[in-house]
């Protein structure tokens, strides 16, 4: 069992100083926009490991932290991934898509090819460990994990738009062939292929617009 001890690192602020924080943090946020055409400029992969380590402190069932991240910045690996991807993309645009998917894709242009899977310097692949193995080879359960990747995923894309990334949350689908291409173990699940990097000079993006709070909210 764990001890406790005092949560020292615990930030108080006075109500005025919040506010100010709640107003700055959302103006950093509204900037982040998905982008799907990135420039091929490295990034360095101490911030991809920072960002990773941020991801790594997200809340999770029972602390189990089910997650693994597969950082990607090896050219021959990025294009076998855009191979396997595109065929799938293939089979969703042109077969497996309903109507109604396809028309709400419409805005976004988005089709089967994929470029941007060579041209980020870092794909970071994010498995959901569905259940535990320990080094004995014995299965232990995990609780929650699908929102506790969500959580650590979300945490991800923020602080990588902190350090001034752009990201594109990619989920080709069936994405089994992440787990032979990056040798993971069956116990994990492909979540999603974060594409990391810096936009293309100029880059255009759907002028598109967020829910307001009286839409996504209600205050009772
Ligand atoms: N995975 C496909 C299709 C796609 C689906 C949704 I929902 C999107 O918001 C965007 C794309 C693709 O990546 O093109």
């Amino acid at each position: 069992m764990p001890n406790f001890r005092k949560y020292s690192e615990y930030n108080q602020y006075s109500v005025k100083e919040m506010i100010k924080r709640s107003q700055e943090f959302l103006i950093k946020i509204s900037s982040r926009r998905t982008v799907r055409e990135f420039s091929n400029k490295e990034v360095p992969i101490e911030i991809i490991e920072n960002c990773i380590k941020s991801a790594g402190t997200a809340p999770s069932g029972a602390n189990l932290q089910p997650w693994t991240f597969v950082a990607v910045s090896d050219f021959e690996t990025k294009k076998v991934i855009r191979e396997k991807a595109e065929e799938e993309e293939r089979e969703f645009y042109n077969h497996r898509a309903p109507e109604n998917w396809l028309e709400a894709l419409e805005p976004f242009e988005t089709n089967a090819n994929k470029p941007f899977l060579e041209t980020a310097p870092w794909l970071v692949s994010i498995f959901v460990q569905k259940y535990g193995v320990e080094s004995s080879g014995k299965n232990t359960k995990h609780y929650y994990t699908t929102e506790s990747v969500g959580i650590a995923t979300g945490i991800l894309i923020n602080a990588l738009h902190y350090c001034g990334l752009a990201t594109l949350t990619h989920t080709p689908s069936p994405m089994n062939f992440l787990n032979e291409i990056l040798d993971r173990p069956q116990n994990e699940k492909p979540f999603l292929l974060l594409v990391v990097g810096f936009p293309k000079d100029d880059v255009q993006i759907p002028d598109i617009s967020k829910k307001s709070i009286e839409q996504i909210s209600k205050f009772v």
